[in-house]
């Protein structure tokens, strides 16, 4: 696990499973852009949350890409999902622009509501084929470039899937936090 701090917001690589962060008020769904049931992240947050949650969705739904809708998170141990649509990889472009739209656009909805921690997934890094490396990149310093505009955050975690990914993820939070 890699933590840093920086402007009171406690930022933190893990592995585990997004479906069970039951200290996150918000957790992040690696959506498709008909907010249904799906695989991997979308799967496990549905599961868990129970059919209350894509019937909730269901009139939220399309989404385009680099879009973030908010939803209540049903049988979660959390307050809300956010549900974010990453790009295709090799087909949504720009998909670097596309990818960093997502977490800001994810922040700004932690913002409106007031959210104090959040918990992501590596968006678009399982079946929409985002190479590891230059997602964490993305991601991490989004998040670190946003950080000025949350006034409500205290928490925000990433929750990779297996250890490689929670170590790369660490080691680029590491560099990029450090030199700036
Ligand atoms: N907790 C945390 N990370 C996970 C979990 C989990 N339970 N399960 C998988 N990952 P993906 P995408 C990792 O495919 O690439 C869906 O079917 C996984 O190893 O969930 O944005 C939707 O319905 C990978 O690193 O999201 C969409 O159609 C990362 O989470 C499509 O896949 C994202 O993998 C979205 O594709």
């Amino acid at each position: 696990m890699t933590m840093r701090n920086r402007r009171g917001v406690f930022i933190e690589c893990v592995e585990g499973d997004i479906a069970d962060q039951p200290d996150m008020e918000a957790v992040v769904n690696a959506a498709n852009a008909e907010l249904r049931i799906g695989g991997g992240v979308a799967g496990a947050l549905h599961a868990a949350a129970g059919p209350g949650l894509e019937e909730e969705c269901r009139p939220l739904a399309p989404i385009r890409p680099g879009q973030a809708v908010i939803t209540s998170a049903h049988r979660l141990p959390n307050r809300h999902v956010i549900h974010c649509l990453g790009p295709v990889y090799g087909r949504d472009q720009p998909e670097d622009v596309l990818l960093a739209a997502c977490y800001r656009n994810a922040l700004h909805l932690v913002e409106l509501r007031r959210i104090r921690s959040v918990a992501f997934p590596a968006i678009s890094t399982g079946a929409f084929g985002y190479p590891v490396e230059p997602a964490a990149r993305i991601a991490l310093s989004t998040v670190l470039d946003e950080l000025q505009h949350l006034t409500t955050a205290r928490h925000v975690r990433f929750v990779l899937y297996s250890a490689q990914d929670a170590m790369l993820h660490g080691r680029i939070l590491e560099e990029l936090h450090d030199r700036t």
